[in-house]
């Protein structure tokens, strides 16, 4: 073999290919503001690249296809009901699992179950379903995470990591009682998709032992996790995915899923837990608001499908590619000087638009300005991940706000190629060129819950002109009353 070998390549040949279209520049302009500037408000036909989300936006395998034609959907007792707890308790280890339809509906189920008013659930990071949830049930959300996370020039190879000293902190100023759980997410999503290390999470499961808390694990993208400890953390090198996998769910006493990322179906989650009293009361709780305890919300199909994912997803040839092609889109904008989140993320690249469009200050939202001023240069579709989605304390009313303000380039797993990378590089260069003249945002609707996904907005009448450079000024003088003063 050539010493020039590259280091991965997609282990898969594509059968089937669904066509893409592009909209003009008029036509993404009329879309977008038609969108109220928020990307999740587009309709699908007028975006080109869709990296919006990694979540259910995934290419099934030709086995996942055919094990839909196997799916029994029988009401209760389906066949493919065990077929996926066979599969769970495979790979993540879990005793009980309850099915649910997407990972939102475990983290009701399960904060309904765990909270009380009053409680604290210290995390590494907040995810917005998830601090939500926990929040309808009467917690409040403490982030634990290392420094690190918060900088996203930071090269620390665990930025996921939990601080210890945080975290006893928190244990030491509410008391263990007033503590539930502590939810450990893998590669984590909200900093840019970044593992924590065994080594941390041993130490973390060991002080809650003490304490007689619980762990639990939000296992959406453990996968990704057990891959950057496959590469990253001494002495896992020759372990496979799958025992990593296996390693991590262990040190913890149950887990969330939303399978529509790694697990690579387009719908369906679960709860799984080793605690028989917990699983009795989730199994009761499920029928209430998903469905049967053999389906909780998805048809027999999904669950065959979701079984196949599951097993698919641990392969080492197949996470090498996901994650590679990642880095491959990363390395692109590293190598032409995009302020991107540091290290590289495993579910896609994170633009910092602090320093990106360091023109706009946080209360006009630049990376919400920035995805639409990318959707409008080249159809592709990305999403805000700061100020927007941070949301607000439902108690005070007042913005949560955001140390980390970005962009989520998000990458669907197994769906595009190397050129459609090259092409969303090239327009984010484009739109980096131009930056100074993109015009901050104001909020013009609000919805109270998960607002980043419903909200709508209009921009800023005029480029802070004040704060661009004098040749720059001039270019937007020169063509006033355009929202985008770029030259053409
Ligand atoms: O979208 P759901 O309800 O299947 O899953 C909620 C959820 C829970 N935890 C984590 C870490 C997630 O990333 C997550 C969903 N994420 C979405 C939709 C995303 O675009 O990242």
């Amino acid at each position: 073999m050539s010493a020039r070998k590259r280091p991965w390549a997609e282990p898969f040949k594509i059968k089937v290919v669904e066509s893409l279209s592009m909209l003009d520049r008029p036509g993404r302009a009329a879309a977008l503001e038609q969108a109220g500037f928020n990307t999740f408000l587009l309709r699908s036909d007028d975006v080109y690249i869709d990296l919006l989300t990694d979540s259910g936006t995934n290419a099934m395998s030709d086995r996942q296809w055919a094990a839909l034609m196997i799916g029994d959907e029988a009401y209760a007792g389906s066949r493919s009901f065990f077929h996926l707890q066979d599969a769970v308790r495979e790979i993540y280890g879990y005793k009980h699992l309850i099915p649910t339809h997407q990972g939102r509906a475990a983290e009701h189920i399960l904060s309904q179950l765990l909270i009380k008013p009053g409680d604290i659930i210290p995390g590494n990071m907040y995810f917005t379903t998830t601090r939500l949830h926990q929040e309808l049930a009467g917690a409040s959300f403490v982030d634990v995470i290392i420094d690190e996370a918060n900088d996203p020039q930071n090269e620390h190879p665990f930025k996921g990591n939990v601080d210890l000293d945080k975290l006893q902190a928190v244990i030491d100023n509410f008391g263990a009682h007033r503590i539930p759980y502590i939810c450990i997410a893998t590669a984590v999503n909200m900093c840019g998709g970044q593992p924590l290390s065994l080594q941390n999470l041993k130490a973390v499961s060991a002080l809650a032992r003490r304490q007689g808390i619980r762990i639990v694990h939000d296992a959406t993208r453990c996968v990704e996790n057990a891959y950057m400890i496959h590469n990253n953390e001494p002495g896992y090198a020759d372990r496979s995915i799958a025992e990593i996998v296996r390693e991590i769910c262990d040190l913890t006493d149950m887990c969330t899923m939303s399978s529509k990322k790694d697990n690579l179906v387009n719908i369906g989650g679960f709860l799984a837990a080793n605690d028989d009293e917990f699983a009795e009361q989730a199994r009761n709780m499920v029928v209430v608001y998903e469905g049967l305890h053999t389906y909780g919300g998805l048809a027999g199909r999904d669950m065959e499908a979701m079984a196949v994912g599951i097993r698919e997803c641990v392969d080492l040839e197949h996470i090498k590619a996901r994650v590679g092609q990642v880095y491959y889109l990363g390395r692109l904008l590293e190598e032409a000087g995009i302020p991107i989140v540091k290290p590289i993320g495993t579910h896609g690249v994170f633009l910092d638009a602090k320093r990106f469009v360091g023109h706009l200050s946080p209360e006009v939202f630049p990376a919400q300005a920035l995805a639409a001023e990318i959707y409008l240069d080249s159809g592709v579709r990305t999403m805000e991940r700061g100020i927007v989605s941070a949301g607000r304390d439902p108690k005070s009313g007042r913005n949560y706000g955001s140390e980390l303000e970005l962009v989520r380039m998000t990458i669907p797993r197994r769906v595009y190629t190397q050129a459609h990378m090259d092409v969303v590089a090239e327009s984010v260069i484009e739109v980096y060129d131009h930056r100074r003249w993109i015009t901050g945002l104001e909020m013009t609707f609000e919805p109270k819950f998960l607002r980043f996904f419903q909200a709508r907005f209009r921009p800023l009448a005029t480029t802070p002109v004040a704060q661009l450079t004098s040749t720059d000024a001039q270019g937007a003088t020169a063509s006033s009353g355009a929202r985008h003063r770029r030259p053409t």
